[in-house]
């Protein structure tokens, strides 16, 4: 089949309907358009070279690649989690340079590369899945590939300096030159990647505002990634009215969903919430945080000290100020299903994120779509939250400030209906603009805008053999 959308992400869902923002919204793409979705087999240890392993084929297919149990520590836990992910956080305390797993890395990019450049012709469009597959492109391009390919990063575009901190920081501005559409989640980090490339004398910059990078030419675009609104509405909607969500919950719940992740700013969102108890007159209705926050690459030694720092911290505030019938903190370190999640939203009176960096944030959309329009809770938002950049109408807090996210606790507490009424419409609004299907259309159309790839050199050699690759911006050929 030509003509069709591939897709690459390093989770591929492996049951028939699968669910969660991001996946959702390929899955419905890739239904409409017919196409393949290629990631990492769940299961470690397979053959690791034998080609893809379909796992599904209905109006699409998906394919998988096997990673061995070296590959995974090194690929994915090593270079992708313990470098590229805290680099790009700003973070560049954790970063853990090892020579093998960069080696490892590039070499599953390699990989990949060889598997997938035989399932793509000349006219689909590829869509490359964040910051586990930087390289991709260059790799396909050495194969010959010269289909429009796509990459969107779902976390922040790293600092210039953090990039210094790569064991070969010049490689990041060439992975992504490979690519003819670099789709960012805001507009700081489309600034962030263009300062990049200004900063960088192998770019050169067009009348039209794409990147020459060599002998490419490449567009970056910020596409703010959603979730589907209505279905989550839904979903919060019908536990409200079927499900028993545990009255002993409180009218005053504040809830926090997250990975346990040093990003989130966890830590800090506790002392916050201790700091608004000890505020608190004897007399003041009781309020409690319910934090879900499920384990997340507990391998790395970074997500092993938070988890204990946020244990240590929500035990002595539970310590400080537990009653006989009454918990203020309720720390779940383990996934809830995600239905009674909507419903959980729905329950709490307001919902802190407080990251101290992050792509986006889909928690703070759910928070928002799950809400009962007429009576709604407040949502309290971290400026450093891609979502901060159009969801203006949530308290904006500064996650650094532990008094600021105290006072910001109280106002959402007492907030007026009215009040509450008019933010929830207008960061709804907001999160409509957003909506999943919005972003993977408007990211595939812009794709499918991009100038083809000339190849000079003739045709691609998909055995492996390096070969010059060029592309001009000229108009389509048909
Ligand atoms: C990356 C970027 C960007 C969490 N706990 C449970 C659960 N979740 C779900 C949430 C939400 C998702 O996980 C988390 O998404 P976020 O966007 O908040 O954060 P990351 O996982 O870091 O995602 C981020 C995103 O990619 C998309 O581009 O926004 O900035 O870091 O959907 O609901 N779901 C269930 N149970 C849980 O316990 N069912």
């Amino acid at each position: 089949m030509s003509g069709k959308l591939v897709v690459v992400s390093n989770r591929i869902p492996t049951d028939a309907a699968p669910s969660g923002g991001l996946v959702v919204a390929v899955h419905d793409a890739l239904e409409q358009s017919g196409g393949l979705w290629v990631g990492a087999h769940p299961e470690r240890g397979g053959p690791t070279d034998d080609g893809l392993t379909e796992i599904a084929r209905d109006s699409y297919t998906r394919l998988a690649f096997h990673l061995s149990e070296e590959e995974y520590d090194n690929y994915y836990l090593g270079f992708s989690n313990s470098v590229l992910w805290p680099i790009c956080h700003g973070r560049i305390d954790l970063v853990e340079i090892e020579r093998c797993h960069e080696a490892t890395y590039l070499a599953v990019n390699r990989r990949v590369a060889r598997l997938l450049a035989q399932h793509i012709e000349d006219d689909d469009l590829v869509w490359i899945h964040d910051y586990h597959f930087l390289p991709l492109a260059q790799e396909l391009r050495r194969l010959g590939v010269r289909a429009r390919i796509g990459f969107f990063l779902h976390i922040p575009f790293p600092q210039l300096s953090a990039l210094s901190t790569l064991p070969t920081p010049d490689d990041f501005a060439r992975w992504l030159a490979a690519f003819d559409l670099v789709g960012l989640q805001t507009r700081r980090d489309t600034a962030r990647c263009l300062e990049m490339f200004r900063a960088d004398p192998r770019a050169e910059f067009m009348p039209d505002g794409t990147v020459k990078f060599h002998d490419r030419v490449l567009a970056v675009r910020s596409f703010p990634i959603g979730i589907e609104v209505d279905g989550f509405a839904a979903a919060a909607r019908a536990q409200q009215d079927a499900a028993d969500l545990g009255s002993d919950l409180g009218d005053r719940l504040v809830i926090g969903v997250d990975r346990l992740d040093y990003s989130k700013g966890l830590p800090n969102r506790f002392r916050a919430f201790g700091a608004f108890l000890g505020a608190r007159a004897p007399e003041d209705p009781r309020a409690s945080l319910l934090q879900i926050a499920p384990p997340t690459r507990e391998r790395v030694a970074a997500y092993r000290a938070i988890r204990t720092e946020l244990e240590e911290i929500a035990g002595r505030l539970n310590g400080e100020f537990a009653t006989l019938d009454w918990t203020p903190i309720r720390y779940i370190h383990h996934a809830v299903e995600r239905d009674l999640l909507a419903g959980l939203y729905r329950r709490s009176a307001a919902c802190l994120v407080t990251s101290l960096a992050d792509g986006m944030n889909l928690v703070a959309k759910e928070y928002v779509a799950a809400q009962d329009p007429d009576d709604p809770g407040v949502l309290i938002l971290s400026r450093f939250a891609g979502a901060a950049e159009d969801m203006t109408d949530a308290i904006l807090v500064n996650p650094y400030d532990i008094t600021e996210m105290a006072d910001a606790i109280s106002t959402a507490l007492a907030m007026p209906r009215d009040e509450r009424r008019a933010r929830h419409e207008a960061c709804l609004a907001a999160v409509r603009d957003s909506d999943v299907a919005v972003w993977a259309d408007r990211f595939v159309a812009c794709l499918r805008a991009c100038p083809p790839t000339l190849m000079v050199g003739g045709p691609g050699d998909r055995a492996g053999n390096l070969l010059p690759y060029t592309k001009h911006a000229e108009p389509e050929i048909q």
